[in-house]
């Protein structure tokens, strides 16, 4: 499909059109292997193919077409940032953490191998992650795949995504106030979403205001996204979530629900829809694929 008709096209198709070429992208960077690493390489294809909504590796593309970033660029950026996410569910899932069994409708990693492959398939995820992003594939210039590289280390680790999981995992998770869920959720969801934004505006080699305007609506986009998750979690079933329902709400973890109520957190996602919207503005009609990503994510029922 061209990009003047991908334009126009309803947003499942363009999610399921990007979800499917950076489906392909995943497939080639891990191919099928044979000998001793076979299994260990069909536990990282179980963990990351076929499934999910693909949203961050969609944020990275339509944010870099905003620049004009040639697909196979920004798909590349996109397939590393979809390895490093996969990773962290791969962990999460494990008995260590949320011992989940099921994830994306399938059997978790950890159930349909073991634990020890499960480990090191997130583990080969999340390096491989940033090899993707050395190639000089990805960008030509190294010092634009440098900030990709270094960008992505501090999203996916201790003062990103890892911090976020530790603070989950701690024992003052039970008794959070709303800003410390906020500061927990940046971290442990939003901080990955933000990069989804930055590293289209990176690849696309965009000026420090049109950087910053994409990083704020995508903090934006992840907090709403994740008051959403707090909503199903309440609200959806086994079946359209393809994990466990009520995960949080069984184990009595303060959540956006249990402060704001249910009314009270679709209200909060609102606002800060908004508030995304705004700082969309600069860029006109060319961002309306990721104004259409706000409703898509209040919507979203999985
Ligand atoms: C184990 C290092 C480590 C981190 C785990 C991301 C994460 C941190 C845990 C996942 C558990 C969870 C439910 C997090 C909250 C929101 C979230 C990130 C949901 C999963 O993302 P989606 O909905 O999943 O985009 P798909 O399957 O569509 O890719």
């Amino acid at each position: 499909m061209t990009a003047a008709a991908l334009q126009d096209a309803p947003f499942e198709t363009q999610l399921g059109e990007v979800a499917a070429a950076v489906e392909a992208q995943l497939g080639a960077l891990m191919p099928d292997a044979g000998g001793p690493v076979g299994r260990l390489r069909a536990a990282m294809r179980h963990g990351s193919l076929n499934g999910g909504k693909r949203l961050r590796p969609f944020l990275v593309v339509r944010s870099a077409d905003l620049f004009g970033v040639p697909r196979e660029r920004s798909l590349r950026a996109a397939a590393a940032l979809e390895m490093v996410h996969c990773y962290s569910l791969v962990h999460d899932d494990l008995p260590a953490m949320d011992d989940s069994d099921l994830r994306r409708g399938r059997p978790t990693v950890h159930r349909a191998f073991d634990d020890a492959t499960a480990i090191l398939a997130g583990d080969a995820l999340l390096t491989e992650a940033f090899g993707v992003l050395a190639d000089p594939a990805t960008h030509p210039d190294a010092a634009v795949r440098c900030r990709l590289v270094a960008r992505l280390a501090q999203a996916a680790g201790s003062e990103g995504m890892v911090g976020g999981q530790a603070i989950d995992l701690s024992d003052e998770r039970h008794g959070l106030d709303l800003p410390g869920i906020e500061r927990l959720q940046a971290l442990k969801t939003g901080a990955l979403i933000a990069f989804a934004c930055e590293a289209g505006a990176l690849l696309g080699e965009a000026g420090e205001a049109q950087r910053e305007a994409l990083v704020d609506y995508a903090r934006l986009l992840g907090l709403a996204f994740q008051i959403v998750d707090d909503l199903l979690d309440v609200e959806g079933t086994t079946e359209e979530l393809g994990k466990p329902a009520q995960q949080d709400s069984d184990l009595g973890k303060a959540t956006f629900v249990v402060h704001l109520g249910v009314e009270g957190a679709r209200e909060r996602a609102a606002e800060l829809a908004d508030k995304a919207r705004v700082r969309l503005d600069s860029f006109g009609e060319n961002a309306d694929a990721l104004r259409r990503t706000i409703d898509f994510v209040l919507a979203r029922r999985s």
